[in-house]
């Protein structure tokens, strides 16, 4: 992070130890924050950073721990980390804390600094075992090193933060499904307002942020606004984890600041296409976002720039989609990832995505009927946003309905008589 060039993250065999996490500035940012600040200043410094969340949606950090109520009254308060990294193609977050506990254990730190929150959950996803076994040692050693516990830092601050593992649900990855789980409660999402941030775990104000959003806050805190801001490229600011996988020559994970074009991270990063393939299109955030085509790979990847080319930028870890891969079948594989983790407590999650899975399955069987596409589209629609309490149908709709309108002859073409021997 302190070297904002491309970087490509790789697990290493060991993480960063305290003392070399130290040695890099590691907890400066979070004696900065107890030992100089007030907590309504670090707030101030995270939303003048402009640091937007990193779990998919974007939203602007500081203005999420701004709405966090404050003083004497406000009672308990939570700080929960989502690491339930489940969308398909994305591994940023467990990279990050396989490689750096540390850094998220500071940044969780600062987090329940500024909004006064003296206990932290750490809701991570169940088959990650060697990110478990890291985050542990590093809790130990931040404990011992006086950074968490009764006192930290020596101040009248207190905290402690508990490593939670999932059982494993992607809609656990989804806040308020999150925390109906951490109460021991079925993980269904919870209807919003209220946000967490009034009420949230056990009913009481919670900041949730994603793994990589904490890991930022230090960062912002030791080397001050103008720094962070002066990271970006183009409309948003800092650095962000971006990942590429599919038939790329070197798939993997680059940190890169915010607004490089797609095409740097395609072409230079992951060394472009393989030997043989042509890229057709990919999905810019992992499997829940719209496909974009090769006529995107200048767009500058900020948040605002893919939602106004009519995606949006997610996680930013892309699927690359090439000229060898059906566009149909990749949607199935994701679609019916979808159907298996809907909750089941919104009709058209629950009903329209077992739908949408069985008409693909038909297609592809050469059984499709030509009524079928106005059919998905009609599904894809229905299952959009405001339909349903949380994102995973509208997120499960995007690439359905994307690849239904850049893809539409490679569908119709499984409506033709012996059509199903094409198999990519
Ligand atoms: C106060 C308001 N707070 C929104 C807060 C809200 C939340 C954050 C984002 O889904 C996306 C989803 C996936 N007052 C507020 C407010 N907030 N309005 O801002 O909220 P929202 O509703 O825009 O999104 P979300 O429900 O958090 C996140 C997409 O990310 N995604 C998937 C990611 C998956 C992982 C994973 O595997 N763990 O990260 C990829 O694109 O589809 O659209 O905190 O409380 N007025």
């Amino acid at each position: 992070m302190d070297k904002p060039l491309t970087q490509n993250i790789k697990p290493d065999r060991s993480p960063v130890t305290l003392d070399e996490y130290r040695r890099a500035g590691g907890y400066q940012g979070l004696t900065k924050a107890v030992t100089e600040m007030a907590p309504q200043d670090v707030i101030a410094a995270v939303k003048d950073s402009g640091l937007r969340g990193r779990g998919g949606a974007g939203f602007p950090t500081g203005v999420k721990w701004s709405l966090v109520p404050q003083g004497e009254s406000a009672g308990q308060k939570y700080v929960v980390v989502n690491a339930d990294e489940m969308e398909p193609g994305t591994f940023k977050d467990r990279l990050l804390m396989e490689a750096d506990p540390h850094q998220l254990v500071e940044g969780v730190a600062i987090a329940a600094y500024a909004v006064q929150a003296d206990t932290a959950y750490i809701f991570l996803r169940g088959e990650y075992h060697l990110p478990a076994r890291r985050l542990e040692q590093a809790l130990r050693e931040a404990r011992d090193g006086g950074y968490i516990g009764e006192h930290v830092l020596g101040s009248d601050f207190k905290l402690e933060i508990h490593l939670h593992t999932s059982a494993g649900r992607y809609i656990c990855g989804e806040e308020t499904a999150l925390l109906n789980s951490l109460e021991g409660k079925r993980a269904i999402p919870r209807a919003k307002p209220p946000f967490p941030q009034v009420s949230g775990l056990w009913g009481r104000p919670t900041v949730v942020n994603n793994v990589e959003t904490f890991c930022n806050v230090p960062h912002v805190i030791r080397n001050g606004v103008d720094w962070y801001r002066g990271l970006g490229r183009g409309e948003d600011t800092g650095t962000k984890l971006f990942g590429v996988s599919g038939r790329v020559r070197k798939p993997g994970l680059w940190e890169l600041p915010m607004g490089t074009p797609i095409r740097v991270l395609i072409e230079e990063c992951a060394g472009g296409m393989r030997e043989g393939v042509a890229l057709r299109g990919f999905l810019p955030g992992g499997a829940s976002t719209d496909f974009l085509l090769p006529e995107h790979l200048d767009l500058p990847m900020d948040y605002d720039a893919i939602m106004k080319a009519g995606s949006r930028l997610g996680t930013g870890t892309m699927i690359v989609l090439d000229d060898r891969t059906c566009p149909v079948r990749l949607v199935l594989n994701l679609e019916r990832f979808f159907a298996r983790e809907s909750c089941g407590w919104c009709t058209p999650c629950r009903d329209g995505l077992p739908w949408v899975v069985a008409i693909l399955e038909d297609l592809l069987a050469g059984k499709g009927r030509p009524e079928d596409l106005d059919q998905l589209e009609q599904l894809a629609r229905l299952m959009g946003p405001g339909n349903t309490f949380c994102a995973l149908a509208p997120g499960a709709a995007e690439p359905l309905q994307s690849a239904l309108k850049f893809f539409r002859a490679d569908f119709e073409r499984y409506l033709k008589p012996a059509s199903s021997a094409r198999v990519a």
